[in-house]
């Protein structure tokens, strides 16, 4: 640690909370064991042809078999927090109906672990493992999917609610319903940009739905709220087609969520600028998507800049992006690293949105790395990556953004969806073929840091 980065630390304020982060089907493993039914991410990843190399999450990390060996290493990196989801298959197997207690018991396992070790669980209910079966009625393109999930939610509530009080209810919905439902890069498979409209309305229904659920059965300190993929946009020019472009870029990626979670309305025109129809909206439906949440978690990796189109007005999910800049880095994933686009997008839903509490609950980098073999992993990029990037964070607090926490991604290499194991975000890198977790230099960075922070605010 420079002494820059020890300035880095003392910069946040007292009560700050430092976490990783990872996703039930990227980490566990254990596929079929223990009376887990099969979602739409076993389904996609047996269909040839739509992950890299035809790869799965059957092994995964082997988080299922490791949950021991995983928070030692957790509290030897000092987190204060970890962020896990909830396999839905493994309590549901059928998506509703009989509960599978065996699935619940591991996650017990899990949430008691992390608490001896003062770790504090944030559980997201749902990143991207829908039960196949409710898959076979149409998944979210439905209404009863939204129905099906709030009752899985209070399942889980019911059981972790006496000692898990911080609760994520969905993981980027845009994902799940444009990737999954719109172009069909995600499970499962679906392409049709109307049923990503329709996707996107009953994920957010099946959040505010469960929104109350969650807080009945869980201590009265507890805090609810959902986590966005979200992307600051900048105009590449003065000119008046870019100003047009960057507001169809913003409706798109962030205001498609934002506005109906937080103002309880859909953006004006906003239908109408993707070329399509109104979701099947009831009466009610809004004031019930917009619950009030206690916080909104934050998924954040790179920024969109955007080139306006002089010869038509694009439809807002075919905007123009600028093609990559020269002098900019950019990760495995081909985005670029733009640390200022962090703290303006924070900064932004301070001034926009009434948010009580913001955490950003994803930012990382994927970068090529290598172990040597004996212990060791260099990944200064991605130590250069967290270091802006953390730096930014400390800025948009200064500047009144009410950030609570971050939480890095990922705390291990994983299967990283359509791409499997080819990208890798971990701060631990894992060596698939003995599960061995080696700590990488960036993990060393994070966890010098975190201690610098505590030493900063101990008396
Ligand atoms: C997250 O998705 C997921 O929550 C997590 O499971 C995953 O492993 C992790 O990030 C890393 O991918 O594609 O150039 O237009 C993030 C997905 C990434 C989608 C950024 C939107 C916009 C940039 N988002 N992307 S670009």
């Amino acid at each position: 640690l420079t002494s820059a980065d020890l300035e880095l630390a003392r910069a946040f304020p007292e009560g700050f909370l430092w976490g990783a982060a990872t996703a039930s089907y990227q980490i566990e493993g254990g596929a079929f064991e223990d009376g887990r039914g099969s979602s739409i991410w076993d389904d996609f990843s047996a269909t040839p042809g739509k992950v890299f190399q035809g790869e799965n999450g059957n092994v995964a990390a082997d988080h299922y078999h490791r949950l021991a060996e995983d928070t030692e290493l957790m509290s030897s990196l000092g987190l204060g927090a970890y962020r896990f989801s909830i396999a839905w298959p493994r309590i549901l197997p059928e998506g509703r109906g009989a509960i599978n207690n065996a699935g619940l018991d591991f996650y017990d396992r899990l949430v008691d672990g992390l608490l001896a070790k003062g770790i504090t669980p944030y559980v997201t209910l749902y990143h991207w493992d829908l039960p196949s079966p409710l898959q076979q009625e149409g998944g979210w393109v439905k209404r009863e999917t939204a129905f099906a999930y709030a009752d899985f939610a209070e399942v889980v509530a019911k059981r972790l609610g006496d000692r898990v009080t911080n609760w994520i209810t969905l993981n980027e919905p845009w994902c799940s319903a444009y990737l999954g439902y719109g172009i069909g890069i995600h499970a499962p498979g679906v392409q049709d940009r109307q049923a990503a409209l329709d996707a996107g309305h009953h994920l957010m229904l099946g959040h505010g739905l469960a929104v109350p659920r969650i807080r009945a059965h869980s201590a009265p300190n507890s805090q609810v709220g959902i986590t966005l993929n979200l992307a600051h946009v900048y105009a590449n020019d003065e000119r008046p087609e870019t100003q047009r472009d960057v507001a169809l870029a913003d409706a798109f990626s962030n205001r498609w969520f934002l506005d109906p979670i937080l103002r309880g309305h859909y953006t004006e025109g906003f239908f109408e600028q993707l070329g399509l129809n109104a979701p099947p909206v009831q009466d009610g439906d809004l004031a019930t998507i917009s619950t009030p949440i206690d916080f909104l978690g934050v998924n954040n990796y790179t920024r969109l800049l955007v080139k306006g189109n002089t010869e038509r007005i694009p439809l807002a999910d075919q905007v123009s992006l600028v093609a990559p800049i020269p002098s900019a880095c950019y990760t495995e994933m081909g985005w670029e690293v733009y640390p200022n686009g962090l703290r303006d997008l924070l900064l932004r839903l301070t001034k926009d949105y009434a948010v009580s509490k913001l955490y950003v609950t994803e930012n990382g980098a994927a970068f090529k790395d290598a172990w040597n073999g004996n212990g060791h992993v260099s990944d200064p990029r991605r130590v250069d990556y967290l270091r802006t990037h953390i730096a930014g964070l400390a800025e948009a607090i200064q500047q009144g953004a009410p950030l609570r926490g971050y939480f890095v991604w990922s705390l291990m290499d994983n299967f990283e969806w359509a791409e499997g194991y080819s990208k890798r975000f971990g701060i631990v890198y894992i060596d698939y073929p003995t599960q061995k977790r080696v700590v990488k230099e960036s993990g060393y960075w994070y966890a010098g840091l975190l201690k610098a922070f505590n030493q900063a605010h101990s008396k």
